[in-house]
Order: C-alpha cells, then structure tokens, then sequence
C-alpha cells in the first residue's frame, strides 16, 4: 500500500479513510514532518493526548509509530520517549563536565523540564534558571510529560522564569557558570529566530562567567548543513575555544549537531577515561546515553562535516538570520 494513496497536510498531519484500502484501520492518522521542500518523514500517529496552540506555538503530544510518545512544536518533533535521553544527556553533560565545578546554570527553553533533569544531577549547580517564552506549554509539559521532567520542577535549585530568553539575557544581572540552549530550530516565523545571531552570542557572553561554557543545540549538519555551519561560524566569532560535535537522534531523523563555546575549557581535551572519572565524581544518577567512549565519539566528526564547517564563511545576524526551510 503506498503512502501516495493517502492525503497530507503541507503541514503536519493528515488524515486519509478509506476503508478498502486500509486493512488495518478504518481510520489513519498520519504525521508528517518536512526536512526541506520535497523531503519529509513520514509516521503513523497512533494516539493523539494533547493537540493546540499556545498562541506562541502549535503544539502536539502523541504517540507516534517507531518512536513513542512524542512532543512536537510547529510541526518538528523535539523528543521522543524512546530517545530523547540520547539529546539531552549529549546536551547537558559535556558543557558541565568539562567546567571545573558549575555552580550556576541557566537553561533558555528545554520546557519538557529534560534538560533542567539532566543539570540537576550534577553535584557542583547549586541554582538552576530556565527561562522559557511559553507559559502555556510548561504547563502542559508538566501535566503530560512526567517520563521527561521526573518531578524535577519540584526541586528547590530550580527557579522558572517566564521570559524571551533574548530579553532575559539582556537585562540579567547575575551571571552564570553555564548557559544551555535547548532551543527550538531556527525558523522564520518561530520564538527562536534570534537565539542565534552573532548579537544574541555576544550577549551570552557578556552573561557569562569569565571561564563560563556555552552549549546551542544547532541544527543538524547533514540535513541542513549550512545553517549548522552558520551558527558554528557565528559562535567562532566570539568565543575563543569552539568545539562541534554531534550525536544521532532517529526521533530528528538523523545526526544532529551541537556548538559547544567557551574562552577557558576545551572538552576535545577530555580523555574517555577522564570523562567517566568525573562522570563517578561529580554525577548523581544514572546515565543511559553519555561516558566516556561516547564524549570522544560525539567530538570526532567527521571529514564531510569538518569541511563544511571550514568552507561556510556565512554569518548570522539580526538583520539576516539563519532559518531552515519551514
Ligand atoms: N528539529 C528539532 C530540534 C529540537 C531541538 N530542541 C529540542 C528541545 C527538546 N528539549
């Protein structure tokens, strides 16, 4: 049975009945998530628990075929159950490992609460801000998705701020130990259009600790290389240790890419056997995805990536942006 018998929304999801081609289900619900124009990925939604729109961003949380319960804004999906540990352990882990004792974090987005689960289990945060645009969706993330959050939005370290993380880190005062983007893709008409310009990294910066440490998730260098390797390019231009690295997420359909910045500490120096001392001294709780063998993995990228990185001279900036394609 082809998929070409079954009609798509441009946009996410579609809905085809017609029960003499289905022998499965009177009804199918399919969701589709498109990588640029003509390329998409294609996956059966088995259960919808929660569809709408915040105002800011249309949001779904269902269970899709091959990957499980999964959150989805504006039609990219941005974790799956079955292996969003695989994104938010690579994330977190390196930036904080590699800082000599991370005592004050800040989190802009992350609002499934996995990413602020994965900092507090570093013994050194004493504070963690997250700073999220949308309200509406942190309360739905807290009701429907505790397999991510684990009751983290309890804990005590943890202070929620409602705010453009742009905005925030403006007018901020304090400054931190580690700044984590966990940020939607960039996209044209998305919150997070300018979470990565040349403008919004000189402000980290400027937030940070002299011997503070960065981490953007960035895109993923072979679905859409060149905005991979604008935002690396961008980062290269203000901070003086620029580390890409990468790990493979199916639920993003395929590798994906981190920049991780910082003036003082540099993970590519991180041996595995260094790594996964301090993962035992410095961690509390259990990983599924990151130590030793995986940090040296996720820092040797490969040649077709490393080229791309050393051609792209591309700058983005406020006034010309990098989107991927809607
Ligand atoms: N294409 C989806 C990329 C999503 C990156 N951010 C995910 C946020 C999950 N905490």
């Amino acid at each position: 049975m082809s998929v070409y018998m079954y009609a798509v929304l441009p946009k996410g999801i579609g809905v085809q009945r017609n029960d003499s081609m289905s022998p499965l289900s009177k009804a199918w619900k399919w969701f589709i998530e498109w990588i640029q124009d003509g390329e998409g990925c294609l996956r059966r939604i088995d259960k919808i628990v929660a569809y709408g729109n915040t105002g800011l961003q249309e949001y779904m949380i269902a269970e899709l075929a091959g990957l499980g319960k999964s959150f989805i804004l504006d039609g990219k999906v941005q974790s799956s159950i079955s292996d969003e540990y695989w994104y938010h352990e690579a994330l977190v882990h390196p930036p904080l490992l590699v800082h000599e004792c991370p005592r004050k974090v800040l989190v802009v987005g992350g609002g499934e609460g996995a990413t602020v689960r994965e900092v507090l289990k570093h013994k050194c945060v004493e504070r963690v801000y997250m700073v999220d645009i949308d309200e509406k969706l942190l309360e739905l993330a807290k009701e429907k998705m505790a397999e991510w959050h684990q009751g983290v939005f309890d804990d005590d370290r943890l202070r929620v701020v409602i705010d453009d993380g742009r905005k925030y880190l403006e007018k901020t005062t304090e400054k931190y130990d580690a700044i984590i983007l966990d940020l939607v893709d960039p996209m044209e008409e998305g919150p997070a259009a300018l979470l990565y310009t040349l403008e919004f990294y000189e402000t980290v910066k400027r937030t940070l600790n002299s011997d503070g440490v960065m981490v953007t998730q960035a895109t993923s260098p072979v679905l859409t290389p060149e905005v991979y390797a604008t935002i690396y390019n961008t980062i290269s231009k203000v901070f003086k240790i620029v580390a890409p690295y990468i790990t493979y997420v199916k639920a993003y359909n395929g590798l994906w890419g981190f920049v991780y910045a910082s003036d003082t500490y540099d993970p590519r120096k991180l041996t595995a056997k260094e790594v996964d001392k301090r993962i035992r001294e410095n961690i509390k709780g259990k990983l599924r995805f990151y130590d030793g063998i995986t940090h040296v993995w996720m820092f040797s990228v490969p040649k077709p990536i490393r080229d791309i990185l050393t051609r792209t001279k591309n700058i983005a900036t406020d006034s010309n942006p990098t989107f991927i394609p809607a």
